[in-house]
């Protein structure tokens, strides 16, 4: 393969709003790359774009999951069209938290597993917690469907909460496309392309850091695979399957990445590139966080529900005159109050 790592065996799929943004950035950074939308607003927005692939017969699937798998049911070419690439790795990019990403995603996902022998790997964006119950209910949903899959690859998930959502897509394409291009070479070792897609095709959940060398330390990686990135939190229960660690001229201690992560089945080391890169794959998938984009859509189910009580209290209530139908009795048994014709009638009597 040439010299730009694996970029040239990597096709990104994006689908829906959010999906081909972050699709649109790595398609600029040379990958074959297929967008798949229902709205045509969300298509304007990624001007220049070469493959655009419009879910015919619909125009937004306005948070509805159910019309998305319909759509993409109706236009199985693009199935057809992406299991025919040469690539053998394909990422497929959406939000779990619309309805056009969210539903067609987990489908199409499923179908290139189950049909093709492609390694299918995601790039998953979950909402941030001030969005609407819809878009965590949706979130949530989507995110299960997804871990059913159990012979796809890694899946990165982004969180919404870590920032304004086009530095997220452009760290994250950044990053992911350093670690793919890397093609660094040292006499001390390399992580070669099979070492890479091993990392990639393992299920699970996977985050990547890259620092320049200037701040490269282990204290440093830690933070950028915990705290301070863009990924959700990672599940901390010591499951992890394999690190990677590029070294930069300052070497990273392996040991202090295991005992953050876990104990890896392998990590695979190299040295002399530009950037420290560390990706870190086969981690359990995100379930505090995921869990906690339930409990924030139970929240706002209560909430909903509780506002919806006191509109009915508010309604204008009935009518009820029954305790004067006595006195409208006794006025109509009080004696017929006498006109002044009739009073003058019974004086001439
Ligand atoms: N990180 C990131 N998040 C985005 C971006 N655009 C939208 N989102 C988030 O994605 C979610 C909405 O998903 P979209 O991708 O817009 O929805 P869609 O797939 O087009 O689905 P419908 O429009 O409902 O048919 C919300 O949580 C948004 O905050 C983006 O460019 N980057
Ligand atoms: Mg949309």
């Amino acid at each position: 393969m040439s010299n730009r790592g694996l970029v040239n065996d990597v096709a990104i799929v994006g689908v829906g709003g959010a999906g081909t943004n972050i699709a649109f950035c790595l398609e600029k950074l040379g990958y074959t790359t297929i967008h798949i939308n229902s709205s045509t607003q969300d298509e304007s927005a990624i001007k220049g774009a070469k493959n655009i692939r419009h879910l015919k017969g619909f125009n937004g699937c306005a948070g509805n999951r159910a019309l998305a798998e319909k759509a993409l049911a109706e236009n199985m070419d693009i199935v057809d069209e992406i299991s025919a690439l040469e690539e053998s790795i394909v990422y497929v990019i959406f939000s779990s938290a619309g309805g056009t990403g969210s539903g067609v995603s987990t489908a199409l996902i499923d179908m290139l597993v189950e049909e093709t022998d492609k390694t299918i790997c995601a790039i998953v964006v979950l909402p941030d917690k001030d969005e609407d119950f819809d878009f965590h209910v949706n979130s949530y949903k989507c995110c299960q469907e997804l871990l059913e899959i159990e012979n796809m690859g890694s899946v990165m998930f982004l969180d919404n909460n870590s920032g304004n959502k086009q530095t997220i897509n452009s760290i994250c394409t950044t990053m992911l496309n350093t670690f793919l291009s890397n093609n660094s070479v040292s006499e001390l070792g390399n992580v070669d392309e099979q070492e890479k897609r091993t990392i990639l095709s393992t299920h699970g959940s996977m985050v990547l850091s890259v620092l320049g060398n200037e701040k490269a330390s282990a204290e440093k990686v830690i933070e950028m695979l915990t705290t301070n990135n863009i990924f959700a939190p990672i599940q901390s229960d010591g499951k992890c399957e394999y690190i990677g660690i590029i070294n930069s001229a300052k070497k990273i201690n392996k040991d202090d990445i295991i005992k953050i992560v876990g104990i890896p089945r392998r990590t695979f080391e190299g040295h002399g590139s530009d950037k420290t890169i560390t990706a870190i794959s086969g981690l359990s998938f995100p379930f505090d966080h995921l869990n906690s984009i339930k409990e924030i859509a139970k929240q706002k189910h209560d909430e909903r529900i509780n506002a919806a009580k006191a509109i009915k209290s508010n309604e204008l209530e009935d009518l009820d005159f029954s305790d004067d139908i006595v006195v409208e009795k006794e006025e109509k048994q009080k004696p017929k109050k006498l006109s002044r014709r009739d009073k003058l009638k019974m004086l001439s009597n």
